[in-house]
């Protein structure tokens, strides 16, 4: 598999699925998952009430996935994950382990070839970037996807580069 890492918007991405770091409702919210449903319409919501109602009646567990259409962006999926809220005093690395491993499992399931992924839970949940960033990419390493490129979208400068020496230093 080979990790891409860019700078930008990840709802500008012409991949075949794309990641939410969504919450648990999927009805939508701040961040990366306001831009998403903002800029891939109605559907996408549409789509997840739908899921609500048959499937996820108490809403989709952290660090499961599941996959919607992506409605007007230029990707065929929008996966949506449930990062973990970061917390000092317990240990949640698996939930965000298994954000990543979940969603190449969807993106497995879905025949997904190209997948991008925001770096889930370090906006509004918080998760410090070094620590998340070591987390995404040894989860997707060892993930074992049939996923030709998983491409780290970074919304900002520091993220990117953040994500650059973890990359490194991870060999
Ligand atoms: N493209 C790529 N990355 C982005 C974009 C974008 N368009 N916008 C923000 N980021 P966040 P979380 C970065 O807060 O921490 C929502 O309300 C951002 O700089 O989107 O998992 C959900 O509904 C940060 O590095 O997600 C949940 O309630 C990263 O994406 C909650 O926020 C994740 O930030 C989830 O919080």
């Amino acid at each position: 598999m080979k990790i891409v890492l860019v700078q930008g918007d990840i709802t500008e991405q012409r991949v075949d699925a794309v990641v939410n770091a969504a919450n648990s409702s999927l009805m939508g919210g701040g961040g990366v998952d306001g831009a998403i449903h903002r800029r891939g319409g109605p559907e996408i919501v549409e789509e997840c009430r739908a899921l609500r109602a048959s499937r996820y009646g108490k809403g989709l567990p952290t660090g499961q996935a599941v996959a919607t259409t992506a409605g007007r962006l230029p990707a065929r999926w929008v996966i949506h994950t449930v990062g973990p809220v970061y917390s000092r005093s317990e240990d949640r690395s698996h939930l965000l382990a298994s954000c990543y491993r979940e969603s190449l499992k969807v993106a497995d399931a879905l025949g997904a070839g190209l997948v991008a992924f925001p770096a889930v839970s370090t906006g509004i949940y918080r998760w410090p970037l070094d620590d998340a960033a070591r987390i995404a990419l040894t989860a997707v390493r060892q993930a074992g996807s049939a996923v030709a490129e998983v491409r780290f979208v970074l919304f900002t400068s520091a993220a990117y580069a953040v994500f650059e020496d973890t990359l490194r230093a991870l060999g």
